[in-house]
């Protein structure tokens, strides 16, 4: 694909992004061919506009790692995509529905490791061995495609839906904590809405974390320390709506994570 085919893409997408409005697939009105590499590239053009731009990375993100994701997207894979700072909302605070298009929340298993590491080849193992905290999340996802109507290349260069992140308080690991048999419940206005446990994830969030560090291996690139990191939604997304109260909650000593939606 050549420099001025992904130019047009991510000028295309960006403008959705920053107007918040709707597009119809990209595949469908630019690039029937577009595949999932090529897709990489015009994501990895848009992210580097943003960082020229003064905008900063907060934290990779995978997406579509529990069959729920899968299921409710009609997808086949894992993908990832960044969250940038700009998008970080602090916990317990509120949005407003005027800067999302038709946004919806997941509840997210957040990692953060010690240490840098590279794929490929990258474990589970490796990954619980550089465990620095966890967190809860939230993940506010916000496709610019029409009804969420997408493939994965589509998704891949919208950054796979990125638009927000309620990243909640860091707790260190403890021997008592089982992140497979770990339960999450999303509640929206005190209702539970959403249940699922961490094994949900590729059988275990740190299998997401090692899938991340082997597919950025595959761009000369490593999963950094001290970064917060998405594993994925738990559960399926669900929409928000004004006067929201979403309250995300694990046990085993996980915490939650809390937002609110204003008009
Ligand atoms: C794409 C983003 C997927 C996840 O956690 O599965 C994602 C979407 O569903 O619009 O973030
Ligand atoms: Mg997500």
């Amino acid at each position: 694909m050549d420099r001025q085919t992904i130019q047009n893409l991510v000028a295309h997408v960006r403008a959705a992004q920053d107007q918040r409005y709707q597009i119809d697939k990209i595949t469908v009105t630019h690039c029937p061919t577009l595949s999932t590499a090529q897709a990489y590239l015009v994501q990895q053009e848009l992210i580097r506009q943003r960082l020229a731009e003064g905008d900063a990375i907060a934290g990779p993100k995978m997406g579509f790692t529990s069959l729920a994701k899968l299921k409710q997207m009609n997808a086949t894979d894992p993908i990832y995509g960044y969250v940038f700072q700009s998008m970080v909302v602090p916990d317990n605070s509120a949005i407003h529905l005027k800067d999302y298009i038709h946004p919806k929340a997941e509840p997210e298993i957040g990692f953060v490791l010690k240490y840098d590491f590279q794929g490929p080849g990258i474990t589970k193992e490796d990954v619980m061995r550089a465990v620095d905290f966890l967190f809860p999340a939230i993940e506010i996802i916000d496709s610019r495609y029409k009804n969420y109507n997408f493939t994965l290349p589509d998704v891949i260069a919208d950054n796979t839906s990125a638009a927000g992140a309620v990243f909640g308080t860091r707790v260190k690991p403890n021997t008592e904590m089982d992140l497979a048999a770990i339960e999450v419940t999303m509640q929206i206005n005190g209702e539970a809405v959403a249940h699922g446990n961490g094994a949900a994830v590729l059988d275990h969030p740190a299998h997401s974390v090692a899938r991340l560090a082997n597919m950025l291996a595959e761009k000369g690139e490593a999963v950094k320390a001290g970064q917060p990191i998405l594993t994925g939604g738990v559960t399926a997304a669900v929409a928000l709506s004004k006067g929201d109260k979403v309250d995300v909650m694990f046990n085993q000593g996980l915490g939650s994570a809390h937002l609110l939606v204003d008009a």
